[in-house]
């Protein structure tokens, strides 16, 4: 069975990297204080760890895709902090702690998560990829981040609040708010390595939709079977706002099977390329099995 711990080296290189170089020559603030409060706590570095394996499965550069990994969890990291504020989620805790806001109250919440996202993209201005692939690391960020994507994701969460979407709505919502940003950690790292072609593209994102789907319906159960001190988040959130979930709709043992399925078909996605990766199918597996 695969865990995480065959991970931690990488982790350890990219918590490295942030705790070393993020917010470099920034001047000392309260903002400044919330920002690495949220983004130095902890979490799981999925989506780093992603830039980082598609990296080395197209051969790319390792410092590339270290910066790059990090840009995305500064997105990933507002994108948290921004959730948990009272007029989105409320909720109090976030990766074992006071969320964001309750640490540091609303206004300088507000403010770490927008400084997060900007400072995103003078990260991923720096990574040393050619100008071309810069360019489109850039379009990537903002196109998976924004209104095509996460942010679009959010708004139907806040639609859906109170109401009883049709499977394939919720699906939607599932793919732009939490397989938008799997896919951009996917395609950041094949940027780090070769030049940019719509067909591997089209396959990577293929692989992280199902990668997204199963992650997202995985913390849908977790928010049920689990509890906050494993998860570091509070738990019956989904039910607290009354949020259509495909686990509210289908129950526990559907939820499962359908994780299993998307990992499976995720995984032979993943052995279509022609490189292997088994750090990639392991991280796929771990994520299917995650306790927290
Ligand atoms: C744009 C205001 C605004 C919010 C963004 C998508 C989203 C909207 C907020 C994130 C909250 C959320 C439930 C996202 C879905 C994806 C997900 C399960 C995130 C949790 O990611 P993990 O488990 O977290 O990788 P860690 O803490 O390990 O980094």
């Amino acid at each position: 069975m695969a865990d995480f711990s065959e991970f931690a080296n990488d982790i350890k290189a990219i918590n490295d990297f942030l705790e070393n170089n993020a917010f470099e020559n920034a001047e000392n603030s309260i903002v400044l204080d919330a920002m690495n409060y949220s983004l130095k706590n902890g979490g799981k570095r999925i989506r780093p760890l992603l830039t980082l394996y598609f990296s080395e499965l197209f051969s790319g550069d390792h410092d590339a895709a270290i910066k790059l990994g990090c840009a995305l969890e500064m997105i990933h990291t507002y994108s948290l902090i921004h959730d948990d504020l009272p007029c989105m989620d409320n909720d109090d805790m976030r990766r074992g702690k006071p969320s964001c806001h309750i640490a540091f109250g609303e206004a300088n919440a507000l403010l770490a998560g927008d400084a997060l996202l900007t400072e995103a993209f003078f990260l991923a201005s720096q990574s040393g990829i050619s100008p071309q692939n810069t360019n489109l690391a850039v379009k990537y960020l903002s196109e998976f981040a924004g209104v095509r994507g996460m942010v679009m994701g959010q708004v139907l969460d806040l639609k859906f609040e109170n109401t009883a979407p049709q499977l394939n709505d919720i699906k939607k919502m599932y793919s732009l708010k939490t397989c938008a940003l799997l896919k951009c950690a996917c395609v950041l790292g094949y940027l780090t390595g070769k030049k940019a072609d719509n067909a591997q593209i089209n396959k990577i994102c293929e692989y992280a939709e199902d990668l997204g789907l199963a992650f997202q319906i995985r913390d849908d159960i977790l928010d049920i079977i689990s509890d906050s001190q494993t998860l570091g988040k509070p738990v019956g959130s989904d039910e607290k706002n009354n949020k259509p979930t495909f686990v509210r709709l289908y129950g526990l043992e559907q939820s499962k099977e359908l994780v299993n399925s998307l990992t499976e078909n995720a995984i032979s996605v993943l052995n279509s390329f022609d490189g292997h990766s088994n750090k990639l199918i392991n991280l796929t597996l771990a994520l299917a099995e995650r306790k927290f």
